[in-house]
């Protein structure tokens, strides 16, 4: 299908239960033909968002040398892609990969909080780190709620007028990165993943219907769909249009199963949808 692997480097956690970071980034990916190359973080039993205390292995000292690996076998990745991360250490050992490898795509979601609130695991440290890596970020992936803490706002932002979602936008860029993706935005009456490109000076939106549940890991299917998208050379607002549509798809499947919402979205049934590659074009400018 391709002459060439793209190859990701993707620097999140393995958490066993509960279907989010790398157990949903590396099918997904996978799906849009694209090489994976996991860095893990942590492991993880479950994720952190509702299956009581988690076993939890740190890996901090494993990135290091794993990047020392990589430099010595000359290996080069397309893009380097980073999630949630399990402290401010790790942001440290993050930032090196992404500054050896600066010539690649660099796609931060700085994961921290949902909802208007921050994950247990987001300390003001790592909070401050996480801007540190947005900062040297090409483009960035935040839900509403982390955007609003990128820029030192209340969290929880019930509603925005079209200005304050460019202003959001742009604000956002103007830390660093080219590319500003916000998910989970609502205005006048409807939601939105809104996006920037500071090249072209475009922004864009893609309304979604929303289903009354919520599912961990969706931000990582997401941001992972877009990267996918994006490095196989498509538009900004088809890449988004492309992740939101399969969002929506996911979503749907999920909800119509009556499932643990703990357990995620079920990706697996969806995935042939990544493969045929579909063009969308129900993006709007903004
Ligand atoms: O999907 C984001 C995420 C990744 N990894 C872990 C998490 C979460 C969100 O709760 O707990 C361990």
């Amino acid at each position: 299908m391709y002459q060439k692997s793209i190859k990701v480097a993707a620097i999140h956690d393995l958490s066993g239960v509960g279907r989010c970071s790398l157990t949903v980034i590396l099918p997904t990916l996978s799906a849009q033909g694209i090489q994976v190359c996991p860095v893990p973080t942590a492991i993880l039993s479950t994720h952190t968002g509702g299956y009581g205390e988690v076993v939890m292995r740190d890996l901090t000292d494993y990135i290091s040398p794993a990047l020392e690996h990589y430099k010595r076998l000359g290996y080069q990745f397309d893009c380097v892609y980073s999630g949630f991360l399990a402290s401010e250490e790790q942001i440290k050992y993050c930032m090196s990969f992404f500054e050896y490898y600066s010539g690649s795509l660099k796609v931060v979601d700085p994961v921290m909080a949902d909802h208007g609130k921050p994950y247990k695991t987001c300390t003001p440290e790592l909070r401050k780190g996480m801007g540190r890596l947005v900062g040297i970020a090409d483009i960035i992936t935040p839900n509403i709620t982390e955007a609003a803490m990128l820029l030192g706002e209340n969290p929880y932002q019930p509603e925005l007028t079209s200005q304050q979602m460019k202003s959001f936008l742009v604000r956002l860029s103007e830390l660093g990165p080219k590319i500003v993706v916000i998910t989970s935005v609502y205005s006048d009456g409807h939601y939105y993943n809104i996006g920037y490109e500071r090249e072209h000076s475009k922004f864009w939106k893609v309304p979604y219907n929303l289903i009354n549940a919520s599912y961990p890991g969706t931000g990582d299917v997401f941001a992972s769909v877009l990267t996918g998208s994006i490095l196989r050379g498509d538009s900004l607002p088809l890449a988004m249009n492309r992740a939101t549509a399969f969002l929506e798809l996911a979503i749907k499947t999920t909800y119509s199963y009556s499932t643990d919402t703990r357990d995620g979205i079920m990706l697996e049934s969806c995935l042939d949808y990544l493969m045929g590659h579909p063009t969308l074009c129900d993006y709007e400018q903004l």
